[in-house]
């Protein structure tokens, strides 16, 4: 293998000592082309392995490896446990940087320490006590490997070459389950299906000197160790597992028990290639035109870009050239902007950028015209819980969940749901008739999320309220519990999904008493369901006097305790909640299903009053109905809900009420016009470890809202920010986030039920970009099981559709 490398470096310029592996001031290692972050991006508790943490190398701007640390497992799935980290110490007299871990579970602590030299980083373990009995020959140190960057590509072990594989095909063993490490809060992530042994992928490759991507210099990275390496396919577990490359810890041994040399090769004077953003959708004519360009802080911007048409005959010609104009530098880019306003023609376009051209854009104007439907006709109606979900050939689900939910006994549970010490009504796991009715899916995964259902409805019903969208491109037999895409019954669809929603949450008001916080999956082992939502669960009651397995002599019953539970602890906010959106509902279908409308009202008369009784008898004098109604009082920070707030009620109010409302629209666009100042794009970026596509919607509906009812105030230009930013001018990449009809480039997968054919559910929208810390944004496009990046939400795409709504209402006016 030596010499095969030594080749690759003497085929290229060679730059000299000067690109050593440096501390920077964010505190990694960097080189050109190289960032090793350590522990920069700690462990998750609420959601343990989010494959975001611990060492990562950002390799020639893609972080391609992460979960460097210390590990119990093999391949360790999301649900493994994950080190707590301790302390971090940057020693930049050494060149090192110290993290300090601990398993509380097994009173289990380590340092890792990781010291730059020359091009590669050392990285040591150290124990001060031995490893303790139990974890002997389990623990070891973990570094994982993207999986869609390296597999088909090369890799050489010890001399032995071999290729890593595109799909999932190594060998297992398994082992009893008394061996297994503890899973998050004791569950377990498998279905043993009796047998009480776990699976335990065996290495595709084991020894000391290991190196990926011969054949991809932007991909290649050495690691040699005195150590035994051992190589890993996590997918052998969990669809979303990467290459694992581990050594065990030795037995009774304290100091440094350790050592790995890691050497990501970096392409000499490598400069990132600029990222062109712009909308994918296109532009209509007359509105503002302005491409962000992000740049390899090392590179030197050009004076101009040209803006060049595509002529019937399929050649180009120049329709714009312009000045480049400097932002300046964001996180670890530099940005510069190219306006091309003036071009109002109609016409095939893309832009040149020195030797970087874009695709092909449309200038027209109808390019928004299709915004919404992929959303509204696919990816909606996919969703609806309940029913059998059919689109020409092609079946999505069958009905879910036939054998209805259980009461949730008291438990501390995974996806972030409990329930509380006392079960109300129904005894813990009793059946609670009535719930396996309506409701949406609540995004990647299968559960009831009670709130997401309620502003689900809401949505729905504003955009119903403003824009009465008469469009009937779905089949909806709630008699049949089927669903047909693209065959029209009559119905507005967004009648339709206003109904299937309050189903669902007048029956829970009905048969609870109260709302449930959430309809959730039982067992860790059914809830990361990758398929068809109808076999989640074996659709008969459990019977806990039958084996697991076992179904009764009438096959009605079974002994696998697969069956949903409601969690269902009372939260009188929630309640008023669902009063509100019952009487909006009410109001909507009246004359269209009045025996629900009915029960939606009556259920709203109940929880308001209980609800209300409920919180004054907890002390707290506010109810949320009133702070709603003066949220918009209060400062700055809770800008776009108070503007949101006000403009909902313009229509049931007089022209005084616009006066009175119009300082704080006025101060709104100042807010607004003050991004521009904040970073390049113009609209909230959020940090979180969800990156911001619902602020990001939230304040696209605002201004929207704003201009239609204060256009002298908030001008038409301003309502594209938020559509450029969904539609592909972002940092990272320039693909849409919007898997929507009219873009040129929509990303190709989400994190969608479908996510592990590498696919997507049409209409979704992606969260978007994922800030790793210190100063990364990421947003992979051939990886869809990062949720924070690629998840869509049934709460966050029905937002997008108000505001698709919306905008298309302004623009075609
Ligand atoms: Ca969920
Ligand atoms: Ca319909
Ligand atoms: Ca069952």
């Amino acid at each position: 293998m030596k010499n095969l490398l030594s080749l690759l470096l003497l085929a290229v310029p060679f730059i000299g000592n000067a690109q050593e592996l440096k501390l920077n001031d964010c505190e990694y290692f960097e080189r050109k082309g190289v960032n090793v972050l350590v522990f920069s991006n700690n462990f998750n508790g609420g959601f343990n392995d989010e494959k975001n943490s611990g060492i990562e190398i950002i390799h020639h701007g893609v972080r391609t490896v992460q979960g460097g640390a210390v590990r119990l497992s093999n391949t360790p799935e999301q649900w493994d446990l994950v080190p707590k980290t301790v302390s971090r110490k940057v020693d930049r007299e050494k060149n090192s940087i110290e993290v300090s871990m601990r398993y509380d579970e097994y009173d289990f602590d380590s340092r890792v320490v990781v010291t730059a030299r020359g091009k590669a980083v050392e990285i040591s373990v150290w124990l001060d006590k031995p490893v303790p009995e139990k974890l002997a020959g389990e623990a070891g140190f973990n570094i994982e490997f993207l999986p869609s960057q390296y597999w088909l590509k090369t890799y050489s072990v010890d001399g032995r070459l071999g290729r890593l594989p595109r799909y999932a095909t190594s060998q297992t063993v398994t082992r009893p389950n008394s061996e297994k490490p503890r899973q998050f809060k004791g569950f377990k992530t498998y279905d043993d299906r009796g047998t009480n042994r776990f699976v335990d992928p065996l290495p595709i490759e084991t020894g000391h000197q290991l190196t990926l991507a011969t054949d991809q210099p932007e991909r290649m990275i050495s690691i040699s160790s005195d150590s035994e390496l051992k190589l890993y396919d996590g997918r052998m577990l969990a669809q979303n597992g990467w290459f694992v490359l581990r050594s065990i810890l030795p037995k009774d041994k304290t100091g440094k028990v350790l050592s790995w040399t890691v050497e990501p090769y970096a392409i000499p004077g490598w400069i990132r290639e600029p990222n062109i953003g712009f909308s994918q959708v296109g532009y209509i004519p007359d509105q503002p035109k302005v491409a962000v360009i992000e740049l390899d802080k090392n590179d030197t911007p050009q004076a101009t870009a040209s803006l060049m048409r595509i002529k019937p005959d399929g050649t180009s010609e120049q329709a714009f050239s312009g000045a480049i104009n400097s932002w300046g530098p964001y996180y670890k880019y530099n940005y510069v902007k190219f306006d091309f306003s003036s071009v109002r023609q109609p016409g095939i376009y893309y832009i040149q950028y020195g030797k970087t051209r874009s695709n092909d854009f449309l200038i027209d104007e109808h390019v928004y015209d299709k915004i919404t439907d992929a959303t509204t006709d696919v990816w909606v109606p996919i969703h609806m819980n309940h029913m059998y979900v059919n689109e020409g050939y092609r079946t999505w689900h069958g009905e879910p969940f036939k054998e209805g939910y259980l009461q949730a006994p008291p438990s501390d549970h995974f996806d972030l749901h409990s329930q509380g010490e006392s079960t109300d009504k129904y005894k813990p796991l009793e059946l609670i008739p009535g719930l396996n009715i309506g409701g949406f899916f609540d995004a990647g995964d299968f559960d009831i999320e009670t709130g997401s259902n309620i502003n689900v409805v809401q949505n729905f019903i504003r955009t119903w309220e403003l824009f009465h969208p008469q469009r009937d491109e779905t089949f909806v037999s709630q008699q049949q519990r089927y669903v047909d895409l693209h065959r029209p019954d009559g119905v507005p669809d967004i009648l339709q999904f206003i109904e299937h929603g309050i189903l669902n949450l007048v029956s829970q008001a009905e048969q609870i008493g109260h709302m449930a916080s959430t309809l959730s999956n039982s067992v860790l082992d059914n809830y990361h369901h990758l398929g068809d939502a109808a076999s989640i669960t074996d659709g008969l009651h459990y019977d806990p006097s039958l084996r697991p397995y076992e179904v009764s002599a009438d096959g009605k019953r079974s002994g696998t305790p697969d069956d949903m539970w409601a969690f269902t602890t009372r939260n009188p906010r929630l309640d008023l909640q669902a009063a509100g959106v019952f009487t909006s509902a009410a109001r909507v279908l009246k004359g269209y299903n009045d025996d629900l409308a009915k029960r939606a009202q009556t259920q709203a008369d109940r929880l308001r009053k209980e609800a209300t009784e409920l919180l004054a008898k907890r002390n707290i004098r506010r109810n949320a109905q009133a702070e709603a109604d003066d949220a918009w009082l209060y400062g700055d920070a809770n800008m776009v809900r108070n503007v949101q707030t006000a403009l909902d009620s313009v229509p049931m109010k007089d022209n005084a009420y616009l006066k009175q409302i119009r300082p704080l629209i006025v101060k709104f666009a100042e807010y607004v016009k003050n991004f521009d100042t904040q970073n390049p794009y113009g609209v909230p970026i959020g940090l979180g470890n969800w990156a911001g596509v619902n602020m990001v919607l939230n304040f696209g509906i605002a201004v929207n809202y704003a201009h239609i009812y204060f256009p002298d105030v908030v001008s038409k230009d301003e309502i594209y920010r938020v559509a450029n930013w969904l539609y592909g001018c972002h940092p990272y990449h320039n693909y849409s986030f919007v898997a929507v009809v009219g873009a040129a480039r929509p990303k190709q997968v989400f994190y969608g039920n479908n996510r592990a054919d590498f696919s997507f559910i049409p209409g979704n929208v992606a969260p978007g970009l994922l800030f790793r810390q210190p100063d990364h944004f990421e947003n992979y496009d051939d990886w869809p099981f990062l949720w924070g990046q690629n998840e869509g939400t049934i709460a966050g795409n029905t937002q997008y559709v108000i505001f698709g709504s919306s905008f298309k209402n302004i623009v075609t006016k």
